[in-house]
């Protein structure tokens, strides 16, 4: 029988998944249970004043530990991570943050018997030579990024701990998010979020992926719900644990421009290709996810369109309130 969980927290808060699942877990388990924290970047007036709020370094086990033992905490959401390009420009900070905050994580989970810890990982986890269309769950992992090689250990590490010591973790493999509320920094998906951004600031958008770069993407809305959806799964129907395939959509440049131009007609988009390529170049177009929909039930409900419609919806009173960039 899985344990309840019922203290929580999350590292990588301030981030863009992070802050909005801390807010959304705190509506569902009590604002009260759920601590968020950052490492040094001011959280929002909404996160720090509606909850417990710490800074911590993932890297640091002893900063973690004290607000694991302060709250009683029996669950861990570990959204704090270096992306793939940032990665790719300080490539020992990637993997000093990503493998020694999941490290330090796992084993804060044993030391304090946790209910369960969840651990996403990205699309990262392949590279040159994987099927493009549809990739499977079960496929070659050489990822060519750092950033990609941590995801890889990362899953790995965390079957490891499953297998040897019982602990219950689970993981996901996202794909680019989009969402309105935080910016997300040091990701090669990141275009798919600015373009929202400047297409509402300023009519037009010079994007760093060529036109035709297809990329398997996700609205917030599912990440969050796919996310506590799989931490709440029944582990017993769980053949996977720490690598699930998430998908919702998958699309290039070029066509999110299309969408946008539905509702900005006169939006332009042009390009100027940078190293980011290449690390999208390593990426699927597109990817099987039948195993998460299968072992706990995932479907997601947006797709390019509706997701435009909603973005472009909240950027424009944003910037009527006159705080697009807030
Ligand atoms: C990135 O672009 O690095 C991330 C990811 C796909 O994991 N958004």
């Amino acid at each position: 029988m899985a344990k309840e969980m019922k203290n929580i927290l999350v590292t990588g808060s301030v981030g863009q998944i992070g802050s909005e699942l801390a807010m959304e877990l705190r509506r569902r388990y009590g604002a009260e249970n759920v601590v968020a924290t950052g490492r040094k970047t001011e959280p929002s007036e909404e996160l720090r004043s509606s909850g417990p709020f710490y800074f911590i370094d993932v890297t640091n086990i002893d900063t973690i530990e004290e607000v694991v033992k302060k709250h009683n905490i029996d669950t861990i959401y570990h959204m704090a991570a270096v992306l793939s390009a940032t990665g790719e420009k300080n490539p020992q900070l990637c993997w000093n943050v990503n493998m020694n905050g999941t490290i330090n994580v796992l084993e804060l989970g044993l030391k304090y018997e946790m209910a369960r810890v969840i651990i996403p990982s990205s699309i990262a986890v392949w590279g040159p030579g994987v099927p493009l269309e549809n990739t499977p769950q079960e496929t070659v992992l050489k990822p060519a990024s750092m950033y990609g090689v941590t995801k890889v250990c990362g899953e790995l590490l965390c079957d490891y701990y499953v297998l040897k010591f019982g602990l219950d973790i689970r993981g996901l493999r996202y794909p680019g998010i989009i969402s309105h509320e935080t910016l997300p920094g040091g990701g090669t998906t990141d275009y798919a979020v600015e373009i929202y951004y400047e297409a509402v600031d300023k009519g037009r958008y010079t994007c760093f992926l060529k036109e035709d770069t297809k990329l398997p993407m996700m609205y917030m809305p599912d990440c969050i719900e796919g996310t506590i959806q799989l931490a709440e799964a029944d582990f017993s129907k769980l053949k996977h644990h720490s690598d699930f395939n998430h998908a919702a959509t998958s699309f290039t440049p070029a066509e999110v421009a299309v969408e946008i131009k539905k509702h900005i007609p006169e939006f332009e988009i042009s390009y100027e290709i940078d190293e980011r390529q290449k690390i999208a170049d390593s990426w699927p177009n597109s990817i099987d996810d039948s195993a998460a929909r299968e072992e706990w039930g995932w479907k997601p409900k947006w797709d390019l369109a509706s997701m435009t419609e909603d973005m472009l919806k909240h950027l424009r009173a944003r910037k009527e309130a006159g705080a697009l960039y807030k």
